[in-house]
């Protein structure tokens, strides 16, 4: 089952419903107006079922502009969560190749502020690199939806999009190397019904295109997070409150070769095998 946001006539986000045939489903004239209201709710799966045959206008999904899946909830990111993750961050930087090998066995994970829900990149809107930064990449993750409890209430796509150049100089740069103007996109809508076994059944793609060309691709699998969602989940909420719920980006497990860095107009797809696609070209903020 999944749920979408998606743009009216007028530009006002609405509540969709995403059909296996490909329609959207429009869920105000149900009265339900808010998605994170509904991701409170612990019967979800049947309540959209019931949904689903009420007599409610359908578009095309072709025809609608979904918009980013977050409305109220702050987006916050996972890291080192993959063997490969680690790897990376050790080889990138000697200075602090310590801390990502500590993070990765510690029982406390890495867990870093992403992004205001504002400012959160939609499916098809530019994704961006920043212009101080030499070496830039996509992060592709799977992102937990977490309700006001913690309670893992369904699954998107999230791309950390990440200025490698500025966190390998030195860690206490992170914030500058992960948040900025278009780092944070999330779509292209919510999975709801998935256990974490079989969420971590979906594997990620990632596909770079340039032009004509894939200039790179790469593929990883949810299975290979080394910490249970419900464990990342807790340790974000410990001390701190998200009365509207919560993005969490769990981490990547694919990385470019060192030699790579994203380019203005580069197309960056994302498929998580349960979800779907996320698709964002690149822009130089
Ligand atoms: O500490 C660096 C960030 C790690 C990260 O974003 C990831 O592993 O996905
Ligand atoms: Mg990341």
């Amino acid at each position: 089952m999944k749920l979408c946001r998606f743009k009216d006539d007028i530009g006002t986000a609405r509540l969709g419903l995403v059909t296996d045939d490909l329609q959207v489903i429009d869920l105000t004239p149900a009265g339900v107006g808010q998605m994170s209201a509904l991701l409170e709710d612990e019967s979800l799966p049947d309540r959209i079922q019931k949904l689903k045959s009420d007599k409610l206008p359908r578009f095309r999904l072709s025809e609608v502009q979904l918009c980013a899946p977050v409305e109220r909830q702050e987006v916050w990111a996972a890291g080192v969560t993959y063997l490969r993750s680690k790897k990376a961050r050790m080889e990138e930087s000697d200075f602090s190749a310590t801390a990502y090998d500590r993070v990765y066995e510690a029982e406390r994970p890495e867990l870093f502020f992403k992004s205001l829900p504002e400012k959160v990149t939609g499916p098809d809107e530019p994704v961006g690199i920043r212009e101080d930064a030499r070496w830039s990449v996509p992060e592709p993750e799977l992102a937990l939806v977490l309700n006001s409890k913690g309670k893992v209430a369904g699954y998107t796509i999230g791309n950390d999009m990440s200025s490698r150049d500025i966190e390998g100089e030195n860690l206490l740069y992170l914030p500058q190397a992960k948040v900025y103007e278009r780092s944070c996109a999330v779509g292209p809508w919510i999975v709801v019904g998935a256990s974490e076994a079989e969420a971590r059944e979906w594997t990620i793609e990632i596909k770079i295109r340039r032009g004509n060309e894939t200039v790179f691709s790469g593929e990883t699998s949810v299975g290979q997070i080394k910490r249970r969602f419900e464990e990342l989940a807790a340790f974000l909420f410990r001390s701190q409150r998200f009365p509207h719920g919560a993005v969490l980006l769990t981490g990547t497990g694919v990385v470019p070769p060192d030699s790579f860095t994203l380019q203005e107009r580069d197309e960056v797809e994302i498929a998580v095998s349960g979800i779907g696609i996320l698709r964002n070209v690149v822009v130089e903020v």
